[in-house]
Order: structure tokens, then C-alpha cells, then sequence
């Protein structure tokens, strides 16, 4: 039987004494974690994120600073998960979860690259000291921090979580080990614990239950279908398998179909390979494994599961994708509608916005602020980023065309929706919907396994096929593409990521190109995930925008002299 829903608990104990002092500590944990000479790294969109054979002593680091985090913010519980995500199974990362579950507050990330990049002991020792001074964090208290760790199913995640434990030991800081489990998970019971509880249940299992309550309430008071729902998930090979199977099996068996494939999480090599969310999502094809059948739903996850597209192909056999843009046009449509028949009190005062990234499709963004008539906001790339300004509304709708997102809503939001009296049955409706779906969405982080749960829910209710859904606008044909070049830092941007400063000129360059397609768009940024530099091209055509795609390439390798 594969561990699947069992969170086990490796510790829940102070790992350590705080007898001993930190420089004592360290001084007898260091050696094996000291940083390789020749190394650097950058906490980037989603911390830090590499060869996991390098990461070592930035793990070790990471764990002193999870403890400081704690111990600054008075002993809340902050998380570490060690993943990577959509890259390849050689890669691995870590980033931290501040209490609410959102992620490692920005100031906080210099100090990660800072810790991360010294390369002696006493260095080591030194910066913890100045920044300990300059916080106002007290290392001789006696009060220990508290950290919950978890993992993807990388092959290198366990010995990476063993050298951030013995960075998290240096403090005498209180671990609880989750071992695997999918990111949005972990951010979930981060919430869960600072909360006391008030979030959900803090369990694997209160996860399960928060998520399939919710669901339940909706389907059996809103939708009207005497068949069960039919969903085919692409796994990725990663965590999110044996989760949803759990799920699925154990909790929603009464109402939906499910078929997983690549699910192979315990074959650590298989992990995104021809499969997963960015697969399907930068070929724009299917992933390995599936054979469609014409205009039913499939849906590709990412290696930890915070992120899902979805697809289908028509009655022609034309493959059809149904990403981020789509899923947030999806559910902004959605609350709109439900908003417009609450009570008046409702609906005149609940803001509903949605954050997108310069990779949003140029359609979709019409689409919502011409036809939905719900204002649209752009910031640069990373969920930390848009989580912020989806925070601003009542409702905040925020997704990347990648498929990375979720659903905000503001406190008074839900307070109102507990205390407002309906005066009519379809009143009542559009208030029960919006209360089940805020306990539904993980408002977290961005969650593969909620977001589903959400799309098909609310293609139920809508008695749409993935056809219906598609239809809304159609998507201007567009090309991601990837670029290798000796030093991605030197691309550096402006204006939510739309606009290059360096190289010099390139921006002109590109600029210039852009001017002789039809509908052209494009822009030019270096990944904070991947050692490659991206390039998003879309035109009126589909030949059009290859050819402006392939004129971009060209501009970025010769401005670095490739
Ligand atoms: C991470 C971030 C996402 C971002 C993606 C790609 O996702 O959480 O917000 O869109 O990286 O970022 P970049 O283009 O900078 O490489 P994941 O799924 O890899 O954790």
C-alpha cells in the first residue's frame, strides 16, 4: 500500500536542549553543512531551487533562519518544504511559510540569500548575531521557535530535511517532521496551527475532511445531475497521486469518477517527466499516458500539487487547454453572477477583483474586464506576489496562466455572509455557495487538489462540458519558450516584469519586432525557478506568433553574444 494519507509525526519534542547556546550549537553541527567555495544562490520565486546536490548547506541555513522567523514573530509556527515543484527530478528546493500560510515575507528573503552564501562558520555565527541585534530577537531567551517541515517525493528530500533539522537544532527549535506531503498541505496546517485550529483541523485528515465537507454541501444542495462527475488526472508522477487518490476514494466516492495516471510517485526518477501541469502547459499537449475521449475533462498537476491545468479535445480530436487564464475567468464569472443575486447589502459593497501575471493571455484579460466587467490587475511572476494584491478585494480571484492560484475572500466578506438575511430562495442560495466555496478553495496558497475540487463543482452547478467553459473567448495563439544563457541575472525588468532595463537596448529590440505582427505581444524575463531565461510570445495567428517567438529567441541570445 503506498503511504498515502497518514501524516507521520517523526518528532514532537524539541528536537534539542536549549541548554546548550547557539554557538555551541552550531559550532557542533556545522562542519558537514559548510558551503561549497565555488557555489551561489538567490531565494527566487519560490525560494531556493537547484541541483539538489548542491543544496545542502543552504538547507542547514534555511533551518536557522525558520527559527529566527519563529522566534521574531513570538513563537508562531512558520513551515519549510522542501520541493521542487515542476523541475526536474535532479532538482529539489526549500521555501518558508509565514503563519497565515502565505509565503516567507519579502524582506525576510534577503536575509535567506544572505545566510545561505557564507561560507565559514564564523560567518555563519556572526550574521545570525547582527540580524538577532537588529530584530530584536533574543538567542539566550530560553523560548524556543516552532517549525513544521514536509517533502515532496524527491529521491534527495529525505537527507535534505535531515540537514535542515540540524539547522533548526543550532536554535533549539521545536520540529514536527509531516514527512510527504503536497506544499499547499503544509501550508494549509501552518494556518491550521496558528489559528488554533480556527482554519481546520490540523491533520492530513482535517485537510480531507475541510475540503470534502464543503464539496458535499454544494453538490447535494446545488447540483442537479443523477450521474457522477468523471475527472482523469495526470498525477506528474509526484505527491498529489496518492492525495487525491485518498481523496477521492475514501471521501468523495459517492460523487465523482476519478482515474489517476502517472502516478508512479515512488519511482522518484518518473517525477514531471512527459507529464505534470508545465508539461502540458508549455507544449500544449497532452501528457504521456492519456488517451482522450472527445470533450471529456482531463487534468495535469505539478510535482507537489500547487498548481493544475486542465484539457480536453474537441469533437475533431483538437487538443484544447484550459489553464490559468481559464480557471480564473471561470470562477471570476462565477462570483460575479452569485455576487449580483446576493441581498443588495451584498452586492453593493463586495469587490471582486483578479490578479494576473504579463503571461495572461491577452483574450482573458479582455474577456474579464470587457465582458465579466471585474478589474484585472498584473504584477511580476510568484504567487507570493499576487496573493497580495488578490488580498485587496473581498473577492480576490488570482491565478498565473500556469496554473498556479486560488481564491481570497476578506474578512468582512465573511463575516457579512454569516449574518445576512436572505429574502429570497435564490438569495440564500448565492450565500450558502459563496460560504461553502471560501471553506472549498485552499485560501492559502494556490492547491491543485482544492482548485479541482472547485472547477469541477462549479461546472456542475453550471451544467457546462469543457467545451462550454472554452467558449467563453478564445485564447490568442501563444508560445512560451526558454533560452540558456551564460548569466540570467543580468536580465533584469520593470512594469510587473513587461519591460527589460538590461541587456541594454534589447527592450528596443524587442520593441521594434513586436511592431510587425498582427496582435503581437511579447516579453523577455529570466526564470527565479529554472537557469534559463523565459520568453512568452502571442500574435493574431499561430504562425505569426512562431515566427515572432523564434525573432525574440534570436534577440536574446545575441544580446549575450550567443
Ligand atoms: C513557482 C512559483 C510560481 C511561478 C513558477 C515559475 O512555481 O510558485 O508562482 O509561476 O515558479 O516561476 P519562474 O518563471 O520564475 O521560473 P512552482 O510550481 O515551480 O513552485
Amino acid at each position: 500500500m503506498p503511504h498515502t494519507n497518514t501524516i507521520e509525526i517523526s518528532s514532537d519534542q524539541p528536537t534539542t536542549t536549549t541548554a546548550m547556546s547557539f554557538r555551541d550549537q552550531l559550532h557542533a553541527l556545522y562542519a558537514p553543512h559548510q558551503k561549497p567555495g565555488h557555489l551561489s544562490f538567490t531565494y527566487g520565486t519560490a525560494g531556493f531551487r537547484t541541483l539538489a546536490s548542491t543544496l545542502d548547506s543552504v538547507v542547514f541555513t534555511v533551518g536557522i533562519l525558520a527559527s529566527l522567523r519563529s522566534k521574531y514573530l513570538n513563537g508562531q509556527t512558520i513551515g519549510i518544504m522542501i520541493t521542487a515543484s515542476h523541475n526536474p527530478p535532479q532538482d529539489n528546493g526549500i521555501k518558508l511559510i509565514d503563519p497565515q500560510g502565505e509565503m516567507l515575507e519579502a524582506s525576510w528573503e534577503a536575509y535567506a540569500t544572505k545566510l545561505a552564501n557564507l561560507g565559514t562558520e564564523e560567518e555563519v555565527f556572526a550574521e545570525v548575531e547582527r540580524l538577532a541585534q537588529n530584530l530584536g530577537i533574543d538567542l539566550n531567551d530560553g523560548v524556543s521557535g516552532n517549525v513544521i517541515i514536509a517533502r515532496d517525493s524527491r529521491e534527495s528530500g529525505l537527507a535534505l530535511t535531515k540537514a535542515t533539522i540540524d539547522g533548526l537544532k543550532t536554535m533549539g527549535t521545536k520540529v514536527t517532521d509531516y514527512q510527504l506531503l503536497t506544499t499547499p498541505e503544509l501550508h494549509y496546517l501552518v494556518k491550521c496551527i496558528n489559528t488554533q485550529g480556527a482554519y481546520g483541523e490540523v491533520s492530513e485528515v482535517g485537510y480531507y475532511k475541510k475540503l470534502s465537507t464543503a464539496f458535499r454541501n454544494i453538490y447535494e444542495n446545488f447540483v442537479q445531475s443523477d450521474s457522477k462527475i468523471q475527472i482523469t488526472i495526470d498525477a506528474a508522477n509526484g505527491i498529489g497521486g496518492p492525495k487525491a487518490e485518498t481523496l477521492f476514494t475514501e471521501y468523495l466516492s459517492q460523487y465523482v469518477d476519478f482515474q489517476l495516471v502517472n502516478n508512479q510517485y515512488q519511482d522518484p526518477q518518473a517525477l514531471n517527466v512527459g507529464s505534470g501541469a508545465d508539461f502540458v502547459k508549455t507544449n500544449q499537449k497532452l501528457p504521456n499516458n492519456i488517451t482522450p475521449e472527445p470533450l471529456k475533462l482531463y487534468a495535469s498537476f505539478d510535482g507537489d500539487a500547487d498548481r493544475v491545468v486542465f484539457y480536453y479535445v474537441d469533437s475533431n480530436s483538437v487538443f484544447k487547454l484550459l489553464d490559468g487564464d481559464k480557471i480564473a475567468t471561470l470562477l471570476a464569472g462565477f462570483f460575479k453572477d452569485l455576487v449580483s443575486k446576493s441581498p443588495a447589502k451584498l452586492s453593493e459593497s463586495c469587490q471582486i477583483g483578479v490578479v494576473q501575471t504579463a503571461y495572461a493571455n491577452g483574450s482573458s484579460t479582455n474577456h474579464i474586464t470587457d465582458v465579466l466587467q471585474v478589474p484585472v490587475v498584473c504584477t511580476p511572476t510568484g504567487v507570493k506576489h499576487l496573493h497580495h494584491e488578490a488580498a485587496k478585494f473581498d473577492i480576490g480571484v488570482y491565478f498565473e496562466a500556469n496554473g498556479h492560484g486560488t481564491v481570497l475572500f476578506s474578512e468582512s466578506l465573511l463575516s457579512l455572509l454569516q449574518t445576512i438575511e436572505p429574502s429570497t430562495p435564490q438569495e440564500q442560495r448565492s450565500i450558502q455557495t459563496l460560504i461553502e466555496i471560501s471553506n472549498l478553495i485552499n485560501q492559502t496558497v494556490g492547491d491543485a487538489i482544492s482548485d479541482l475540487l472547485t472547477v469541477l463543482i462549479v461546472l456542475s452547478i453550471k451544467q457546462w462540458t469543457p467545451d462550454n467553459w472554452d467558449e467563453s473567448y478564445t485564447d490568442l495563439p501563444n508560445r512560451l519558450a526558454k533560452v540558456i544563457v551564460p548569466d540570467r541575472h543580468v536580465f533584469k525588468t520593470i512594469n510587473a516584469e513587461r519591460q527589460l532595463t538590461s541587456p541594454k537596448g534589447l527592450q528596443l529590440q524587442i520593441d521594434d519586432a513586436v511592431s510587425k505582427y498582427n496582435g503581437g505581444r511579447s516579453f523577455v524575463r529570466a526564470s527565479g525557478t529554472e537557469d534559463a531565461v523565459r520568453v512568452y510570445a502571442e500574435a493574431a495567428s499561430k504562425s505569426e506568433c512562431e515566427e515572432l517567438s523564434k525573432e525574440v529567441c534570436e534577440l536574446v541570445k545575441s544580446s549575450v553574444g550567443l
